[in-house]
């Protein structure tokens, strides 16, 4: 029981029990951050009186959970307050528009308000009288209609655009656009936003907003909903699958005419092509954050334990520490995912290593203290010789396929293990993994091995993670957020990132420890940097003077 209690988080989002899923969107009102997510106030799984529950925080990370938002109390909701979106409107005029589950199990969209605009807090919240506002138009599935939000706005006939998830009778995730003056009435659009390039099936909790790809610009996420299409942005479209369950997006553009997205490249359309995190990560929602002009992006964490440990510790899932996004200036194919610089602020006793050469097959215990809320920056170098010594090697290497860390080849893997025992029996590696085509180029790997994370069973414990791209010139470079169960692993500055949920049940408390190992036959690499943070607690707790879940 002393290792459930562990499992708990020292500085994610947490409510003090029960089961959170989906973020449904933030904002920044008043001088709070206000959070809202999917929550369940009865118990540790998805069930019908799935809620919305509500939090509000100064910096993203010290958070004070409020009295629920919205919970299912109308025979519109009956079966639940789903996914959606809470939108601060440039007018001032907040809305929030959610699915709700119907009595007989129809997905319909709904409208709630808050009480009072005066009220930092954002305490009460009242469901339109008109609920709902739109029911499954024709040809589309009753319970194919889920997770609206207001895109776009357009001055000139003041209506707004909402985009709702679908799928289409080939199983094709589709896109569907409605236009509303109030967000009462609504007109649905003849065409839709998109339609994906294979049958990956339903689209949930989609997501649109443009990023700027010019350097001048690259620091300021844009707001999407005044923002006009045009020279210096891309546009992003997200979406989770809900056959795969894992979030996908693809870089394209926007046209405002027809209201369709299309992809730079089909063969890495939505559904088929990059994905935000490789490893567990789902629901992603962001926002953009007009305090510190930048798009912020969540997603939820869910358990691989088993149902009855969730029981047992009376709470399940976890938020990730909110990343900003950002356009890849330098390679221009992907998006940057960084946790927000607030996470920073938190960083305590630091430990510094350098040049420290790592040789073929070798450990090196940093020596931090107990390991167990940690942020970790690391730089490697691959020998150079090494690597032209190598004609060609591990073409055909996978993350998922190839055996993990502990299986060894000419230029790798190297990284670090984190959550580990003094005996290595557990522990979870992050890993470069470099392979060498017949062309002389080089391509890295980054990937996660959660194949040791635990000695206990009923765990689901897999490699995660893909290719990221090393430009010339620069360093394998590592960063790794560590709290409890919950690993966050970020290569290359944000290019490509991995989440895994962990269960040690040895390598914790003053047992937790983290070490570099490299594994390559043939070559030595140096961490050339490594610093080791301490992460403070947040001591999350519930507003004073009020009663939360
Ligand atoms: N979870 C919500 C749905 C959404 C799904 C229900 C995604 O609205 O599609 O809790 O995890």
């Amino acid at each position: 029981n002393d290792m459930l209690r562990w499992q708990r988080t020292g500085f994610h989002f947490q409510p003090g029990k029960n089961f959170q899923a989906d973020p449904n969107a933030a904002m920044f009102y008043k001088g709070w951050y206000h959070f809202f997510y999917q929550y369940n106030p009865t118990g540790v799984a998805w069930d019908y009186t799935i809620s919305w529950g509500h939090a509000v925080s100064k910096d993203l990370l010290h958070w004070n959970y409020l009295p629920m938002a919205l919970r299912p109390d109308h025979w519109y909701d009956r079966k639940g307050v789903w996914s959606g979106y809470s939108t601060l409107l440039p007018d001032g005029r907040i809305v929030v528009l959610y699915t709700g589950g119907t009595k007989e199990l129809v997905q319909v969209q709904n409208l709630a308000v808050p009480v009072n605009l005066s009220d930092p807090l954002l305490l009460e919240w009242k469901k339109s009288h008109v609920n709902p506002i739109l029911v499954p138009p024709p040809g589309i599935e009753d319970h194919d209609f889920r997770d609206p939000f207001p895109v776009w706005y357009n001055e000139s006939d003041s209506r707004w655009h909402v985009v709702i998830g679908s799928k289409d009778p080939e199983h094709y995730g589709i896109v569907l656009i409605y236009t509303t003056k109030d967000f009462v009435n609504f007109t649905l659009l003849p065409n839709i936003l998109h339609s994906t390039k294979q049958p990956v099936g339903m689209l949930e909790c989609v997501d649109l907003f443009p990023v700027a790809t010019t350097d001048s610009r690259a620091n300021q996420a844009l707001d999407m909903t005044t923002m006009r299409p045009g020279p210096g942005l891309k546009y992003v479209l997200k979406a989770s699958m809900d056959d795969e369950r894992h979030d996908y997006y693809a870089l394209g553009s926007f046209d405002l005419d027809s209201f369709t997205f299309t992809p730079d490249d089909e063969t890495i359309d939505v559904g088929i092509g990059l994905r935000y995190d490789w490893g567990k990560f789902y629901a992603s929602k962001t926002f953009y954050d007009q305090e510190k002009q930048r798009r912020v992006l969540w997603g939820y964490v869910g358990e691989v334990d088993s149902k009855r440990d969730d029981a047992l510790k009376g709470w399940a899932s976890l938020q990730n520490i909110p990343r900003t996004i950002l356009f890849d200036t330098k390679t221009k194919s992907n998006l940057i995912l960084w946790p927000v610089e607030e996470v920073e602020s938190l960083r305590t006793i630091n430990k510094n290593f350098n040049s420290i050469p790592l040789y073929p097959g070798s450990t090196y215990q940093l020596d931090v203290g107990e390991a167990t809320q940690l942020d970790i920056v690391a730089e490697f170098e691959v020998d150079e010789k090494a690597i032209e010594a190598t004609a060609e090697a591990d073409v055909t290497y996978n993350c998922s396929t190839s055996g993990g860390a502990a299986n060894r080849g000419v230029l790798g893997p190297f990284g670090l293990l984190v959550l580990a025992n003094q005996e290595l029996s557990e522990q979870t590696a992050t890993y470069f993994y470099v392979s060498r085509g017949i062309d002389g180029n080089l391509r890295t790997h980054f990937c996660q091995d959660e194949l040791r994370s635990s000695k206990a069973g009923a765990i689901t414990k897999r490699v995660v993670g893909s290719t990221v791209p090393v430009l010339h010139g620069e360093t394998w470079a590592l960063r790794i957020l560590v709290d409890h169960s919950i690993v966050e692993s970020f290569a290359q500055r944000g290019r490509a990132v991995a989440t895994s949920r962990v269960y040690p049940t040895e390598a914790i408390y003053s047992s937790a420890r983290v070490f570099l190992f490299n594994n390559a036959t043939d070559a030595i690499v140096t961490a050339k940097t490594v610093n080791v943070w301490h992460i403070n607690s947040t001591y999350n707790h519930v507003f004073p003077g009020l009663v939360a879940p």
